[in-house]
Formats: structure tokens, C-alpha cells, sequence
């Protein structure tokens, strides 16, 4: 945690959102906020990689099918600096199941199912430090 309540926290474009050229629209929305990009790349995924990243849905019976979706095209990596960073971006993206996503949020206005629901985001300061490690070395970052 930076001072002053001031966060980091990692985003993501899935490959959905990159396929479908969302990446401009959301990371205008991302900027306009006034978070900060201090980290920023388009990339395919290693699989090894999406499997740690996802570790925690290992025995989940959609785990291959989320693994498989999230390697199969390029996506956009973020890391985003700001006040309350890690809830904030999380509020702007909506809920998981696009269904229930409020109106105005990401998921509600670019995407109509769970397993394809366009962007990620940390959802605690922990799985921020981790998911920023994951995809981001050492120097790549913003001061
Ligand atoms: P991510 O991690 O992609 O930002 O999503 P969330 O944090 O909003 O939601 P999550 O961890 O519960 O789910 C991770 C990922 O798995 C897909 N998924 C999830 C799915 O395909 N079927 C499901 O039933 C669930 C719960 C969607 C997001």
C-alpha cells in the first residue's frame, strides 16, 4: 500500500474485450476515472501462467474451460495506481455474472455471460501484489 490510501492494483482487457476493441473505450473509462497506468501490455498469456493466476478455481468444474479462454487470444494487462484503487476498479467493472452487473459498469455494458465478461480486476491487496507480480517484472512498473 502507498501512502494516503493510495493503491495498486492489476486490471486486465480478457481476450474478449481485445477481440471485440474494447481496449481504447476501456482504458479511456480507466483514465477518466483518474487512475494512474503505471504498467501497460498487450500479451498472450503462458499457460502456466493462467493456471496461477486462476489457482484458486483449480477444482472448480470450469477451471480448463476458464484456463483455455484466457490463453486463447491476446489481452491487455494494466496496472493502475489511485485512491482505493483495488475497490474502485472492481465497482467500475460490475458484477461477475454480467446479469446482475449494475448499469453503467463494464460487465453491463459490454457483456452478457459469466464465463466471457471482458475485464479483471484484484479483488484484495494480496491478489493485487500477487497478480501484479505474476505479470509484471521487476522495473517494468511506473515509480
Ligand atoms: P475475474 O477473476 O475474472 O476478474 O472474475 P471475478 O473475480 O469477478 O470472479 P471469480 O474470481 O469468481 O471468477 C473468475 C473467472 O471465472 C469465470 N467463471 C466464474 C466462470 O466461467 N464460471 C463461473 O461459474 C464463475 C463463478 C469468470 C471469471
Amino acid at each position: 500500500m502507498l501512502a494516503g490510501g493510495m493503491e495498486r492494483t492489476f486490471a486486465m482487457i480478457k481476450p474478449d474485450g481485445v477481440r471485440r476493441g474494447l481496449t481504447p473505450e476501456i482504458l479511456a473509462r480507466i483514465q477518466k476515472k483518474g487512475y494512474r497506468v503505471v504498467g501497460l501490455k498487450q500479451m498472450l498469456i503462458p499457460r502456466e501462467v493462467a493456471e496461477n493466476h486462476y489457482g484458486e478455481h483449480r477444482e472448480r468444474p470450469f477451471f480448463g474451460e476458464l484456463v483455455d479462454f484466457i490463453t486463447g487470444g491476446p489481452v491487455v494487462a494494466i496496472a493502475l495506481e489511485g485512491e482505493n484503487a483495488i475497490t474502485g476498479w472492481r465497482a467500475m467493472m460490475g458484477a461477475t455474472n454480467p446479469a446482475n452487473a449494475a448499469p453503467g459498469t463494464v460487465r453491463a455494458d459490454f457483456a452478457t455471460t459469466t464465463g466471457e465478461n471482458v475485464t479483471h480486476g484484484s479483488d484484495s491487496p494480496e491478489s493485487a501484489a500477487r497478480e501484479l507480480a505474476l505479470f509484471f517484472k521487476d522495473g517494468e512498473l511506473l515509480a
